[in-house]
């Protein structure tokens, strides 16, 4: 998209936002699942990427020109499912049978949806794949972007930094991380596992090109994503400053909302501070 988004376009794509919460809620709700807290994180960083920046196609998935999207926190699964039955892959509708015996929608990122290009959900892979991805697109002069959304707690995952350094040895200036920074893993603080502050360096001195922006903040990440690559030459990481739970009062920064799932009163006030 050429030039900054409009006041109405940053409003749009809030709105989508608020919308992606508002599905995750019901779908987490009504299947007795878990991963609330890491689907709510995520939600203003895909309604950034597939409403505003993301060349796709919801008619044809595969068509070679469509920039990639890789859900490398698979189990954020109903965050993305949202989030592409909204840009038009499949009817809302079937966003009711998440994680019901036969559904198509598994708890974790399930190739087979349409729109979704890898299935995911064991931590670590994602930037493999997407670093795969760049460089055979580099190969066929295809334009394309790959974007890979990793967990902060996925960055303990030594994999990540195998596919970090690679790409960067590569050049793959068409490849784009973003962490999703909610300061929180399954069981503990990301803190208590790993100095925060020394993530973004790390990125860094693998040869990354590094951004820090506030992940809720749409003209942040907009603003962000229309500045790829930060570098000629280099890998871009947009380090996004999340949190765990993000839009409803009682889940933000709270650990437990990892694994719980709202019962109907929770459910009903949740939907009601979305408005
Ligand atoms: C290889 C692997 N190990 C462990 C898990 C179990 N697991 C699922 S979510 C999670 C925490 C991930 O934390 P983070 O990346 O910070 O994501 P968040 O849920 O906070 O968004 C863990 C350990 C997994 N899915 N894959």
């Amino acid at each position: 998209m050429n030039g900054s988004p409009s006041k109405s376009d940053l409003e749009g794509i809030a709105a989508k936002s608020r919308e992606i919460r508002r599905h995750v809620l019901r779908m987490v709700h009504c299947s007795g699942s878990s991963h609330v807290g890491s689907a709510l994180s995520v939600a203003d960083i895909l309604s950034a990427l597939y409403f505003r920046k993301m060349k796709f196609d919801p008619d044809d998935d595969s068509k070679p020109s469509r920039d990639r999207f890789i859900m490398s926190k698979g189990h954020a699964a109903s965050a993305l499912y949202a989030t592409l039955s909204l840009a038009g892959f499949f009817p809302e509708k079937e966003l009711d049978s998440y994680c019901q015996n036969g559904s198509m929608l598994e708890g974790h990122v399930n190739r087979k949806v349409p729109g979704v290009e890898v299935s995911t959900g064991s931590l670590g892979h994602g930037l493999s794949i997407g670093s795969g991805m760049a460089y055979a697109a580099r190969k066929d002069g295809e334009e394309l972007q790959v974007y890979v959304l990793l967990g902060d707690g996925e960055c303990n995952e030594g994999s990540v930094w195998e596919a970090a350094m690679l790409s960067s040895r590569l050049g793959l200036d068409n490849l784009v991380a973003i962490v999703d920074s909610n300061k929180l893993q399954a069981y503990e603080s990301s803190e208590t596992v790993f100095p925060q502050k020394r993530l973004v360096e790390m990125w860094r001195s693998a040869g990354w090109s590094a951004r820090e922006v506030n992940g809720h903040d749409i003209g942040e990440l907009c603003e962000a994503f229309d500045s790829l690559p930060f570098e000629k030459g280099k890998p871009s990481l947009v380090f996004a400053n999340t949190e765990k739970g993000s839009g409803i009062s009682y889940m933000e920064g709270q650990l437990c909302w990892h694994y719980r799932c709202p019962d109907k009163q929770e459910l009903k006030k949740a939907l009601e501070e979305l408005g």
